[in-house]
């Protein structure tokens, strides 16, 4: 029921009633991981129905990014701590073209909450920029985000790019459009469906 109430808020682009309601549903013992997923990511897919289906236009979209966003927040603290701290660097970016960076932001805190050096670069991250950041930062992976199937090849091009390196660098990827298979057909090294997932993916990048 509370989680309904969540999912509406977010839909009627309420930012103080999202706050409020995901506080109670702390207060009351929820698990921060399960309201993310249960309510603020299932708002979003709905957003992203009704956005297809004609019932929302980007305006409402971004609204309701925002309310999500709200939420989140509150979320954070209570999201992914870990006793366990990875040794590690990761650049992150949503790939040029693409400016959606929720998903992106989600994976780049969890890292961050799991003991990696995260350096994230934003949105619309060009090849060369990913490229220029691992070296600057002596990273071990490069972690990319796509939200719109039109930037799917950028990834592969970034993939590409850092195995022509022939170095030690990995390359880890994710994002609605992006599926196992294609992760694995383009040469990435690893692929996580959601943020948690990414965690112990760069973990057993770092580690393998
Ligand atoms: Co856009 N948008 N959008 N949008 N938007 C989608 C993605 C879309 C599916 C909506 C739809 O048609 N149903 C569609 C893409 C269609 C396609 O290509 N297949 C779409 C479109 C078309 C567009 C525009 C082109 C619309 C237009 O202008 N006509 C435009 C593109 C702009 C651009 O990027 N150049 C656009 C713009 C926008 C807004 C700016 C309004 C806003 C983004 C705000 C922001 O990000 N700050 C927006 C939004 C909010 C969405 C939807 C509704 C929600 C996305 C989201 O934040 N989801 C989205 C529909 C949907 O996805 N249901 C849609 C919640 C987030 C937590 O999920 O990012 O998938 P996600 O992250 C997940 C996993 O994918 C994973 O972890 C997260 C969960 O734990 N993950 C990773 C993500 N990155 C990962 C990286 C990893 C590992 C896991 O390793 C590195």
């Amino acid at each position: 029921m509370e989680t309904k109430a969540i999912i509406d808020a977010v839909l009627n682009f309420d930012q103080e009633k999202t706050v409020r309601l995901v506080r109670a549903r702390l207060d009351q013992g929820a698990n921060a991981l399960t309201i993310l997923d249960q309510a603020l990511i299932a708002a979003m897919d709905e957003v992203g129905r009704r956005f297809s289906t004609g019932i929302f236009f980007v305006p409402e979209m971004l609204m309701a990014a925002e309310a999500m966003h709200a939420g989140l927040e509150v979320l954070k603290p209570h999201l992914a701590k870990s006793d366990i701290k990875a040794k590690g660097t990761v650049i992150i970016g949503t790939v040029k073209g693409d400016i959606h960076d929720i998903g992106k932001n989600l994976v780049s805190m969890m890292l961050e909450c799991a003991g990696f050096n995260v350096i994230d670069l934003g949105v619309d991250v060009s090849q060369g920029k990913f490229l220029a950041a691992a070296e600057k930062y002596q990273a071990q992976i490069v972690a990319m985000s796509a939200l719109l199937s039109t930037t799917l090849a950028e990834m592969k091009a970034v993939v590409a790019r850092v195995r022509k390196r022939g170095c030690s660098l990995k390359t880890l990827v994710g994002g609605a459009p992006v599926t196992a298979s294609f992760a694995s057909e383009i040469g990435a090294d690893g692929y996580s469906p959601d943020a948690a997932g990414a965690v112990s993916v760069a973990r057993s990048l770092i580690y393998a």
